[in-house]
């Protein structure tokens, strides 16, 4: 059991469904909001015509954010219960500020995707919901809110759950997070039981049990980034005048004294073989570490190294490929189209690309690619997810997302603005 793991939790679904209020009432009724902050708050809520206290307010705290009443850019929360650590993140939900949803969906463990109970599941909430599924976050929980708008109907709510049981199969969880029914007290705790008709558990109690995968994939094979190369220099490191240690944390796989690796060069050049010599972690000097180990190493050889590149195990031959298709998440108001040109970043390697062709895009609803002539539009818009074929001036790792996440993903960039125009996988 590893619930004494850090659990990475982030809300999404569309604008004004209630995210920022959730994660606020959390973190009130589990009485993790300092006397001063809840002042504070207090005094926003009632200046800005909210009410006693708005809870939304404790993520929204740019001034762009409260004077809209939306959330524009992630906001992050840390605390610790019940020998638990949290990260929250609130993300936005309005489509402008997709992308700001996608990157914080690719570092977290669970999404909480919020359904206005009034509404039920909107476009933007199955986009959501397709764009958790395209990264493989681990656990999604959909939480109906604003059950106060809907009187507490039973009914209503099942309504709601097959249609959502419908998009995805996951746990569906009824709350208001304006008063707190279901998040950290049950609505029979809290007094008058007004969802009854809910025997499941509170949303902190579902937390809690969730697991937490491991980053790193101890299994797969090795990929390290190098961070750094360390030469220390000065007075105090006399005696270490000829040391030369590269240091950064093993993604995958692991690695050992005697190891034979394979560094590649993020310039592109043909990768350099050697021996791993020595290790250490913060522990010393070490023969085996394993992944998600920090780690410095020396090597057998002087050879040319630097911040960015990669190194693998020298009998893993990668599969590196001159044409690439991955799943896009196009971010930008500028629609990706056949032939257009784009810097593509894979890890710490960018290289420059043309889209060979847009094959296939995401049906929100269904969940499943759909041909792009079938469509008659062979462009892939803003916040559309679609399969695309890319022609690559230099070759990149066609490596599987789902093995190695850090290699696996991908970012194009505008080559002129240097504007980020979608993430991908593969
Ligand atoms: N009646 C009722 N109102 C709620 C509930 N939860 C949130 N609200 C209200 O809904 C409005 C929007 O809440 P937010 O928490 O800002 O919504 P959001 O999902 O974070 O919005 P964006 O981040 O802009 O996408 C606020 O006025 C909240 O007070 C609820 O359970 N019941
Ligand atoms: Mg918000």
């Amino acid at each position: 059991m590893t619930t004494t793991t850090t659990l990475r939790v982030m809300t999404a679904g569309s604008v004004d469904d209630g995210k920022s209020t959730l994660i606020g009432r959390l973190l009130h009724d589990l009485d993790l909001i300092t006397d001063d902050v809840l002042h504070d708050l207090k005094t926003a809520s009632q200046r800005t015509g909210r009410g006693e206290l708005d809870l939304s307010l404790y993520t929204d705290g740019l001034i762009a954010e409260r004077e809209q009443g939306i959330t524009i850019d992630v906001a992050y929360r840390y605390f610790r219960y019940k020998e638990r650590s949290f990260i929250l993140c609130d993300a936005p939900g309005h489509l402008q500020y997709t992308r700001n949803m996608v990157c914080a969906a690719s570092q977290v463990d669970v999404v909480l995707i919020m359904i206005d109970a009034r509404s039920g599941p909107t476009e933007q909430t199955r986009r959501h919901l397709r764009i958790v599924e395209m990264l493989q976050v681990s656990t999604m929980i959909f939480v109906v809110n604003k059950l106060d708008l809907i009187d507490f109907s039973q009914q209503r709510f099942l309504e709601i759950q097959s249609e959502l049981q419908r998009l995805a199969p996951v746990l569906v969880i009824p709350v208001c997070a304006l008063e707190g029914d279901n998040i950290v007290h049950s609505s029979q705790a809290i007094g008058d039981n007004r969802i009854h008709w809910y025997v499941g558990p509170t949303l902190i109690e579902l937390l809690l049990k969730t697991q937490s995968p491991s980053r790193y994939r101890a299994e797969s094979k090795l990929r390290m980034f190098v961070q750094a190369v360390l030469r220390p220099t000065g007075e105090n490191s006399l005696n270490l005048h000829d040391y030369r240690a590269i240091a950064g944390r093993i993604d995958s796989g692991s690695l050992s004294v005697g190891q034979s690796i394979k560094i590649f060069n993020a310039s592109g050049l043909a990768p350099q073989n050697c021996i791993v010599t020595e290790i250490f972690s913060t522990s010393g000097s070490v023969k085996t570490a394993p992944a998600g180990a920090s780690v410095s190493l020396t090597l057998s050889d002087e050879i040319d190294v630097a911040r960015g590149d990669l190194i693998t195990d020298s009998q893993d031959t990668p599969p590196s490929q001159m044409e690439l298709t991955a799943t896009w998440c196009w971010m930008h108001e500028k629609p990706a189209f056949i032939g257009q040109t784009i810097l593509v970043k894979q890890a710490s390697r960018t290289v420059r690309a043309k889209i060979a062709s847009i094959l296939s895009k995401l049906d929100l609803t269904s969940g499943h690619f759909c041909s792009t002539t079938s469509y008659g539009d062979e462009t892939l818009q803003a916040n559309e997810i679609g399969k695309i074929k890319l022609r690559l001036m230099q070759p990149l790792l066609n490596d599987d997302y789902t093995e190695f996440p850090g290699t696996g993903s991908l970012i194009a960039i505008d080559p002129q603005k240097f504007d980020t125009l979608g993430a991908a996988v593969l």
